[in-house]
């Protein structure tokens, strides 16, 4: 029994030594001292033993078993140490290495068109106001003077929530709104999301910006809607441009106009930029409509004013020569870090 427990000792050193892993580390210790190892089933074989010869014996397997042991540590230790050794190498920081450039965005030109919108007219006294995206079908169409039979109204035109809730169609019932609240004079802009049924293409999306203007006091008159936008066109597209305005019909505004501008491009000879028109539609405007004022709490006989709405999308397509609306919503990298 004695020169087993030799050979077991000798032999468990030698597979130790060569031993590549932790996990062979274990395999050999429960081989050997676990509850079936062969260590173990060597003590039990101590019954056929001398009543002399059993202490001793039992006194050579501990010491076996304690060599064994302190060798499965003391090897154990080793690969702990090598392995924390060789990550530390792999997980070293260089400090001295160049930082990482950090990628900084910046505004939409749908944004920064606005923004200059916003500047000019809050130069000019303006507040900008905003309000609610889902309107109801009376401050998007029946306070604002659109009648029940009205194109505009038309299911192909509007996205109707419910009979009586649509998304807006424009930003003015922002301005029924600030109307009704009845505090007097009026001068505000309001910018903003609207929707409208239409197909997508180089010019049309269902939903777009607008940027709307409103200006309530005594005595407002067309020559204070006209100074107004002219100052306005001159400063969006440079001191040279002129302005030009044409009769037209909006149900809110009575008389109604358009207004063009003369070409920046071309300063109004006639290039493929303005179709060689020389002028560029610009925005839609008039007189506030009596009827529109008195449904919205103002007399008509005491207060005048002035109305207008421009498209957000039109204006960053003139100012940065965009050839399709498209581009403003596909988010493409490479066309947005142009600006
Ligand atoms: C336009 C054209 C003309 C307009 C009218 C009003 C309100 F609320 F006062 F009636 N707000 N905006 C208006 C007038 C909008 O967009 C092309």
């Amino acid at each position: 029994m004695k020169e087993q427990l030799q050979k077991i000792k000798e032999q468990t050193m030698q597979q130790i030594e060569k031993s590549a892993d932790l996990k062979s580390l274990d395999e050999i210790r429960v081989a050997i001292l676990g509850k079936k190892g062969e260590l173990t089933s060597l003590l039990k074989g101590m019954k056929d033993l001398t009543p002399e010869e059993k202490p001793v014996f039992g006194q050579m397997v501990n010491d076996a078993r304690k060599a064994i042991e302190e060798e499965l540590e003391a090897k154990k230790s080793a690969f702990e140490a090598k392995m924390l050794e060789l990550r530390l190498k792999e997980e070293v920081i260089d400090v001295t290495l160049p930082a990482k450039k950090v990628k900084r965005g910046h505004r939409h030109p749908n944004t920064i068109a606005q923004e200059e919108v916003e500047r000019i007219f809050i130069g000019m006294g303006y507040e900008v106001v905003e309000g609610p995206e889902i309107e109801t079908d009376y401050y998007n169409f029946e306070a604002l003077n659109i009648p029940a039979n009205h194109p505009a109204k038309d299911e192909q035109d509007t996205f109707y929530i419910t009979k009586d809730i649509v998304l807006r169609t424009q930003t003015s019932p922002v301005q029924a709104r600030v109307m009704e609240q009845g505090k007097l004079p009026i001068r505000i802009i309001s910018p903003g999301r609207v929707f409208r049924s239409d197909e997508v293409d180089a010019t049309h999306s269902p939903s777009f910006h607008q940027i709307e203007g409103l200006v309530i006091d005594k005595n407002i008159t067309m020559a204070d809607l006209k100074g107004t936008l002219e100052v306005f066109a001159k400063e969006l597209f440079g001191e040279d441009t002129r302005t030009k305005f044409r009769p037209h019909h909006f149900p809110f505004t009575e008389p109604s106009a358009e207004m063009d501008v003369s070409c920046f491009k071309c300063g109004g000879k006639g290039c493929r930029f303005c179709k060689n028109e020389g002028w560029i539609e610009i925005l839609g405007c008039g007189m506030v409509h009596p009827h529109v004022l008195s449904m919205c709490g103002i007399d008509p006989e005491e207060y005048t004013g002035f109305a207008f709405g421009v498209g957000l999308e039109r204006i960053a397509l003139l100012k940065y020569e965009i050839d399709d609306m498209r581009l403003l919503y596909e988010n493409d990298e490479r066309f947005l870090a142009q600006f």
